[in-house]
């Protein structure tokens, strides 16, 4: 069946290998599904109509490949992304899986851990760009503390800068055309990690030594986790112009890390990120970090993979609908539409302004006597949403 919600390669959607590669692991419980190949699973995402696939480097490539073994799976790979045409918009180094990092990469009290981050994401990042990337994801998974008693939180902001400017240092100095984005998350793995939210990491980046290299990639379940409204912190960092990659899920507030299928829980808080992106025409990757249920198999995972791209697509037809609905833009009008009283124009400082603004009389009571009518500009809101508008 084809209809208006079936994707297309200018809607950029991609998915992480991880992601469609999920085995169904869980703290509870062993893999459900077979583990399928990086061959495997560009074929996969080929299949639902994906733009792009994304890596890990041990997603690609086992932490203890053999030379012949790393050579043999590029090349297999660069094959299958010839094959189907997908592209690979982003990639990210796993400094959050192997034993080694277990007390953070860039911020471990272990100097040769710190240095052994770095030579690990170096060379991902030179694999990322061979292999098309423009985007390189930093999530620091590891990046924390289950007591404050192990790390001076100083020295780990330290720790964190002087990795990140050493690393934008590597890619100006082998000329690559590529930035990085910044990935927050409260906690889990650790019990805290640093740099919680994406407001935090955009405070971050303006302390590095090449702030323009470096902006954000927003994860829904990751804000959600700490009960924020993550489409307000999109628009703090496209205001920002930090809004370079995005993370795609849902998720329930305040629970673990969900990883849900796009669109799947919290539809409202969808809709008006979706209606977000496509009212600011952004134009970089929908990059989906998720996974199927555990109870899924392969077909599942299909299910998983093309019910994301299709919620996307029908949430952003529901932004059209509220944004062309006459009786929704009228009371979004009234809103605004406020009588001057005389008030002085307002705008940039001056003394005259001031001054105006200080003589000016108020009719406070006026002011908090008028009704705004939200309660009917929400209730017509879920009717866009619910369809029956
Ligand atoms: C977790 O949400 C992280 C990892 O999946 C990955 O490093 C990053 C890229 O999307 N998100
Ligand atoms: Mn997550
Ligand atoms: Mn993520």
């Amino acid at each position: 069946m084809t209809d208006a919600y079936e994707p297309r390669p200018e809607h950029k959607f991609t998915f992480g290998l991880w992601t469609v590669g999920n085995p169904g692991r869980d703290p509870f419980g062993e893999p459900v599904r077979p583990a399928l190949s990086p061959v495997e699973l560009v074929h996969l995402l080929a299949e639902v109509g994906a733009y792009g696939v994304n890596f890990h480097d041990d997603d690609l490539i086992p932490i203890d490949a053999s030379p012949a073994d790393r050579e043999r799976i590029v090349r297999d790979f660069k094959k299958a992304l010839a094959e189907t045409g997908l592209k690979v918009p982003m990639a990210t180094t796993n400094l959050f899986g192997d034993p080694s990092f277990k007390d953070g990469a860039f911020t471990s009290n272990d100097a040769r851990v710190r240095a052994y981050a770095l030579q690990k994401t170096m060379r991902n990042i030179d694999l990322g760009v061979e292999l098309g990337a423009k985007v390189y994801v930093f999530w620091g998974g590891r990046e924390g503390v289950e007591t404050d008693a192990s790390k001076d939180p100083l020295a780990a902001i330290h720790r964190y800068r002087d990795a990140m400017n050493f690393l934008t240092g590597y890619v100006k100095d082998q000329k690559y055309d590529l930035v990085f984005a910044m990935e927050a998350k409260p906690n889990e793995p650790r019990h805290d990690i640093y740099m919680p939210t994406t407001g935090a990491l955009l405070a971050f980046i303006e302390t590095l030594d090449h702030p323009e290299m470096v902006g954000v990639n927003p994860e829904v379940a990751h804000e959600h986790m700490s009960g924020l409204n993550f489409m307000h912190a999109i628009a703090q960092a496209w205001d920002a112009k930090k809004l370079f990659h995005i993370d795609l899920n849902d998720q329930a507030f305040g629970r673990y890390d969900q990883d849900l299928r796009f669109g799947s829980h919290s539809l409202k808080s969808c809709f008006f990120l979706v209606k977000f992106l496509e009212d600011v025409s952004y134009a970089g990757s929908r990059h989906f970090d998720s996974h199927a249920y555990r109870t899924e198999d392969v077909a599942g995972v299909k299910d998983f993979a093309r019910g994301s791209m299709r919620s996307y697509l029908i949430y952003k037809e529901k932004g059209r609908r509220w944004n062309e609905d006459k009786e929704i833009q009228a009371l979004v009008k009234e809103a605004s539409a406020v009588p001057r009283d005389g008030l002085p124009e307002l705008g940039g400082y001056s003394r005259a302004t001031a001054n105006a603004l200080k003589g000016h009389t108020f009719d406070r009571k006026a002011l908090g006597a008028r009704g705004l009518k939200y309660e009917r500009l929400d209730q017509l809101t879920v009717e866009v949403i619910l369809g029956v508008r």
